[in-house]
This record gives C-alpha cells, structure tokens and sequence, in this order.
C-alpha cells in the first residue's frame, strides 16, 4: 500500500487507531453482486408469498435490508451508469440503452483502481462496448447477453462458454476470486448477472421447479387504469403483449412467434440441454394447443406460466449466491468483505396487469438491497431492517467511504456506509428524484420525473409525444396505487408540498430536461 493511502485510511476507519502500528487493518475488499430485473417480490426476505431464497435471506439475516431501496431510472443501462457515476442519468449521460456509455468520465472503479483497488466486472455490461481501463480484470456478455453457452467479450477476445449464464457468471467470479486477483491487494469486484431478465429461461435441473404451483394472482391484475394515461397505453401487458411463442417458449409451428427469442436461444443448446428443454416444454404446449383458453383462462394461465418461468431462473440465483458465499466462508473472505445483493431495478409480477419495468410506480422504482459487513466490523447490524431511504447512485459513494477514500464533490449520492454500521443521521433524505427517457421505445412507457417522499407519496410528471399529465399517489391509503389523486382538494396541501419538493431536487441535481 502507498503510503498517501494511509493518510487518507487512518482517520475514517477508527479501528485503525487503537491497532499496533504494524497491525494496520486491511482495506475492506467489496463483492457487488447485481442481478437483472429481480423483483423485491421475489426475495423471501421481502416477500414470502412466491419463492423461497434462503441464500439471499441469509445475507439479509447476517446483515441488513433495506425496506426503502430505490433507483434513479428504472432501466437497464442507465442503472448500470448510476452505479458507475453515483450520479443521476442526465448528469452521466446514459438516459435510456440506446446510449453508449462514455467510458473517459469519473467511474467508482476508476477512483477504487487509483487508490488501490483491484477491480473486476464480470457478466452484463450493458453500457456499450466493454469496460474500460478503470477495470483490471473484465469478462463482460454482449448486451443483454444469453442464458445457454453464452458469449463472453473479454479483453484477449469473445469466447463462447458452454453452461447456463447464472453458473458461469458464478464460476468466473469464483475464479477471479480463487487464482487471478493479487491477494495481498484490496478487491472490488462486480458480478452482474443476466437472471432473470426476459425471456426468462431456467437451467436444465430446475425446468421442473414450481410446475405444480399455483400463483396468487395479484388484485389488481385486470387493472383498468381509469384516471393514468400512461398506464394505460405501454405495452407490458401480459395479456395483451407477452408473446406465448417467444416469452414463455411454447415453441411449435402452430404458434405465431413476434420476437423468436426462445428458438435463438433453444438453438444455442448442445444436445443434452435441449432434449432436457424439450422434455419439460414440449408436452406443455401440446397442452396448450389442446386446451385453446381464452379470456381470463388465457390471461391467468399466462399469469402462471410467466411466474413459474421467472421464479426457475430466480431459484438458481439464489443457488449460486449459496454456493459464492459457501467459497467466500470456506476462504476466509468473509473476515474482510463487504456483500452486497440488489437488482438493477424492480420489475412487476403481475401488479397493473404488468411485467417489465421503467415506471416511477412501486414494483419497478424499488429494488431488493441487502448487504453483509464484513465479520471484522464486529458491532455491525446483523439481522437488521433499516427504513432509510437509499437509491443506486448511494453505492459509489458508499463503496469509497468503505475503502477510506475521499468521494468527490461531482457525486450526487450519498454514502450509506452509516446506514450499514447501525446509525441513523438525524438529517437522513427524506425524499428521491427519478427520471424516466426512453420514449418512443420498446414498451411504450412514456417519459416522466417524479419524487417519491418517505411519508409514502409519489408525485410524477409524464411528458413526451402529446402526453402531459401529473399523478399523484397517497401510497398509506393506496398502497397498489390505483387512485390518482392529482388535483383532489383533500390533497392541495400535500400536492404543493411535493410539487416544492420536485423543484427543490430538479434544483439540487441540476434537471435540465
Ligand atoms: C429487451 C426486452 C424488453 C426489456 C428491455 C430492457 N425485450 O429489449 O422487454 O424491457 O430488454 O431491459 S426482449 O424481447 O428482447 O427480451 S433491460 O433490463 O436491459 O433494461
Ligand atoms: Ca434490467
């Protein structure tokens, strides 16, 4: 270690200073760990109604869950760039996934590198191109990536690796972790899974989990969206718009096929993949085809077919968390790591009819987050439910309080490192700025920026092509935010209050659009 970097450890990691001074403690090493579209719904932690995932419980158990986890921009890439920058969408530039990434500005990992961080990102990159030089080690898929023998980019060249994303992602970060990094340096490194984005594909040994299920479909799945404009014309319906073909694989020539997702990727298995595909898939559509629902039959066994789906890639996250977190315990790693789980965004199960993401509402604008202080820091929260409101770009910044570096003045976040040792600032946020761009795009979400407030009220401004209308939700009396009551008299005073408070931030963050 340099010795400017002990300057700048010393007086933000208090163990430091009644340890010998030959007993320097070793900077904290992070493992970041991200899926794609995992829904807090999803997580037992959160929610015990759908699956059981006792690896990711077990970090929340052993550390501390944030009940009030949110994004900036509930969307792929640009969540990826608010992790990178700590900074809102329109200040990094990557508003919406057509946007590439612009690699020479300020990244987390190019400030962890520089004060002595090993860094490493492996799996969906989603930002263009690949990583830059401010990662030492990068094996990264090629936009959303594949679940059967997927293509790796890295930098001695694309390779192809035979298995199942979730475990080869897993794989790579255990042999990042067992025999390429230096282990007398401090690591940072990021594991972003491809699970469970669309079209959800499950591995070969759990194509069977949860076919004997039967999902509570949620209330307001037939949803009218009376009084929400842009509720009611995006396209994320599972009736009207998850195609049956290419979302939930029933593959056959009877069939029409909008995307061919499921073929592409059915085409990418090697034999025992595909005959262990076809044995479970293949009498399901003969059923299909056999039955011929319609109406509420067709929506509701769409419902299941996409929770089962879903759910299977879901129970091989959780797996591969087990199996990480078994290495890191039987390594020692766990002595003087910081693990973090979350998703990129939320993601809806049916709520509002819907899946996919991208609005300021609940299901997509919140995202699991639970993290395991290293044992080391022995008075941390363990088993602990914190309410504080965090959102994506918090994590750079957290990440440098943690490494005893200096975070620059440029970071809109702010760091959550007190959060996780158990304190509670009394001047905590007490609302979140979104910002919502990607229209006209896939799905037809128009564009929006709202607050949402820690008293549980969102207000929101939808904006593009002719759209141009406010909603307002009291989320304490209408929690699946049905009612819109924008311009109600019982809500002037809390409409001027948040309409005050999206100014104030609009202001702070520096809004343009
Ligand atoms: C793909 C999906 C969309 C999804 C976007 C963005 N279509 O285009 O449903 O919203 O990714 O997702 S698919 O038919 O190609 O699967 S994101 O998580 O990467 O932002
Ligand atoms: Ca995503």
């Amino acid at each position: 270690m340099k010795p400017q970097q002990l300057t700048l450890l010393l007086p933000l990691i208090p163990a430091a200073i009644s340890c010998g001074a030959q007993e320097m403690p070793k900077p904290v090493n992070i493992i970041y760990i991200m899926t794609d579209d995992h829904s807090y719904q999803t997580v037992s932690a959160y929610d015990t109604r759908y699956i059981k995932t006792p690896n990711i419980d077990r970090i929340a158990a052993q550390g501390v869950l944030f009940e009030n986890s949110f994004v900036a921009n509930s969307i792929s890439g640009p969540s990826r760039a608010c992790l990178l920058t700590g900074k809102h969408s329109h200040i990094n530039g990557f508003t919406d996934n057509t946007k590439r990434f612009d690699t020479t500005q300020m990244t987390v990992a190019r400030l962890l590198k520089e004060g002595g961080y090993q860094t490493a990102m492996i799996g969906k990159w989603h930002l263009g191109g690949h990583p830059s030089t401010d990662f030492d080690y990068w094996r990264v898929v090629p936009g959303q990536g594949n679940y059967y023998n997927p293509d790796f980019i890295t930098p001695e060249g694309n390779i192809v690796v035979e298995g199942y994303a979730t475990d080869i992602i897993t794989d790579m970060g255990i042999d990042y972790l067992s025999s390429v990094r230096d282990k007398e340096k401090p690591f940072m490194l990021f594991l972003h899974h491809k699970a469970p984005h669309r079209n959800w594909m499950g591995n070969t040994p759990d194509l069977d989990a949860f076919e004997d299920v039967t999902f509570p479909i949620p209330d307001n799945y037939y949803d009218d969206y009376r009084g929400r404009e842009a509720a009611q014309v995006n396209e994320m319906s599972i009736i009207k718009d998850m195609v049956v073909a290419s979302d939930l694989k029933m593959v056959h020539e009877q069939i029409p096929d909008k995307y061919g997702s499921a073929r592409s990727e059915i085409r990418r298995m090697n034999p025992a993949q595909r005959a262990a595909w076809e044995a479970q898939y293949n009498p399901i559509t003969e059923k299909f085809l056999k039955d011929n629902l319609q109406g509420n039959e067709l929506a509701e066994w769409k419902f299941q077919r996409y929770m089962r789906d879903y759910l299977k890639c879901i129970k091989s996250v959780d797996d591969n968390i087990g199996r990480l977190m078994a290495y890191l315990e039987r390594e020692g790693l766990l002595e003087n790591t910081l693990v973090i789980y979350t998703s990129d965004q939320g993601f809806y199960m049916g709520e509002h009819g819907w899946f996919d993401k991208r609005f300021i509402y609940e299901e997509s604008l919140r995202t699991p987050l639970v993290a395991r202080m290293p044992n080391s820091m022995k008075d941390a929260p363990r088993g602990v439910k914190v309410s504080e409101m965090v959102q994506n770009i918090d994590h750079a910044p957290m990440f440098l309080a943690m490494a005893g570096l200096e975070i620059p003045a440029e970071i809109q976040g702010v760091s959550y490192k007190s959060l996780l040792e158990g304190k509670h600032p009394a001047n905590w946020r007490k609302s979140i700025y979104y910002h919502y761009y990607e229209h006209p795009g896939e799905h037809n979400v128009h564009r929006h920026y709202g607050v949402r407030s820690a008293d549980n009220f969102t207000l929101v401004h939808f904006y593009s092509g002719t759209m141009d209308t406010w909603e307002l939700y009291d989320m304490n009396k209408d929690k699946a935010q049905m009612h819109n009551v924008y311009g109600k008299p019982e809500y002037a005073a809390k409409q001027a209050e948040l309409h005050a408070e999206l100014d104030r931030l609009r202001e702070q963050y520096k809004a343009t659009e």
